[in-house]
């Protein structure tokens, strides 16, 4: 990604001195920081050409009634969705992805399958939660979680209002984000991992009625010290997860069972469509590929060439 070493040189602060702190919150072009000493800092941002999210490591300087942002640190990842128009960051540094899902909707392969690759091509860690165990349907979304499971993603099962406990060893040490569709139950999970959060949750059928998102932009919430350190960014819910940021070249490298096939075509640049010899094909024959994967990575690369196309 570009986007990952961003710095504006700073303008020289009132006080000479700049704060180190870290982004948990943010809201247009004002974020909420907390700095490294703990005090917590109302920030504008100085450039205007700089791009922030939580999870961002930035350096202060002080003004009447808060701060301003003069520098941003060199990104590990920066994880956000695009569609033809514009990209919406939704957290930075992150080392885990967490998908929430609940038996309240059927589950969204395209979408389940969109958010892992955006994980996987930020060699981020991805695990589904499973949330809301104590509904009565709990079992038939299990089932339809299984062939994440079968490719090797941890599918967590868990009652954020009972008992949230299954999560916290996967949460524990890492930083991660929350993605899910509005209503999930993210809020929820974050608020009992973190008792203090405090984060503002809503009954489902009033999120689906008003098709409004109790949560309305990223928060970032530090993990209480007993779970080694890390953090949790809780995010608006979301019905769609753009890609077309991602190169269509990387994408074949983020479907895991294809892995092993890249390369093993007769062509080189092989599309895995009807060429003969293709390896991908020849796995999806004998059962060893789900063919609606196949086809949705051919979507998703076609997304991404029309994308460069438009000219971004
Ligand atoms: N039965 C049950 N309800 C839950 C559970 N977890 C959350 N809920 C409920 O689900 C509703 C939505 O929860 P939220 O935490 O606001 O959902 P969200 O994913 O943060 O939604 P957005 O912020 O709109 O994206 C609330 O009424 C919660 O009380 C659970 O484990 N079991
Ligand atoms: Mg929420
Ligand atoms: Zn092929």
């Amino acid at each position: 990604m570009s986007r990952t070493a961003q710095r504006e040189a700073p303008a020289a602060p009132a006080s000479g001195v700049l704060l180190d702190g870290l982004v948990v919150a943010s809201h247009r072009r004002h974020f909420a920081v907390r700095l490294d000493d703990g005090e917590s800092l109302e920030c504008v941002l100085k450039g205007r050409s700089m791009t922030l999210a939580c999870g961002d490591r930035v350096r202060i300087a002080r003004m009447a009634g808060g701060g301003s942002i003069e520098e941003v640190a060199p990104r590990s990842t920066l994880f956000y969705r695009s569609d033809a128009f514009k990209e919406k960051l939704i957290a930075a540094n992150v080392t885990q992805v967490v998908g929430v899902v609940a038996p309240d909707l059927s589950v969204d392969e395209e979408l389940v399958t969109r958010w892992i690759v955006a994980a996987e091509v930020h060699d981020c860690r991805f695990v589904l939660a499973a949330n809301k165990s104590d509904k009565p349907d709990f079992d038939a979304l299990l089932a339809r979680l299984a062939p994440y499971a079968a490719l090797g993603y941890t599918v967590v099962p868990l009652s954020a209002k009972r008992d949230v406990s299954p999560i916290l060893p996967w949460l524990a040490g890492q930083r991660s984000v929350l993605i899910g569709q509005s209503g999930m139950g993210k809020s929820t999970i974050l608020n009992a991992v973190t008792p203090s959060a405090g984060a503002k949750t809503a009954e489902i059928s009033e999120a689906l009625a008003t098709g409004r998102h109790t949560t309305t932009h990223s928060t970032l919430y530090p993990l209480p010290d007993v779970l080694g350190g890390g953090w949790v960014v809780d995010s608006p819910g979301m019905k769609a997860f753009g890609l077309a940021h991602v190169a269509p070249d990387a994408l074949e490298h983020a479907f895991p069972e294809l892995r092993p096939l890249i390369g093993h075509c007769r062509f080189r640049d092989c599309r895995h469509d009807r060429e003969p010899g293709c390896a991908v094909q020849a796995a999806v024959e004998r059962g060893a590929v789900a063919p609606h994967r196949v086809a949705l990575l051919h979507a998703l690369i076609a997304d991404s060439k029309a994308a460069r196309v438009r000219g971004r």
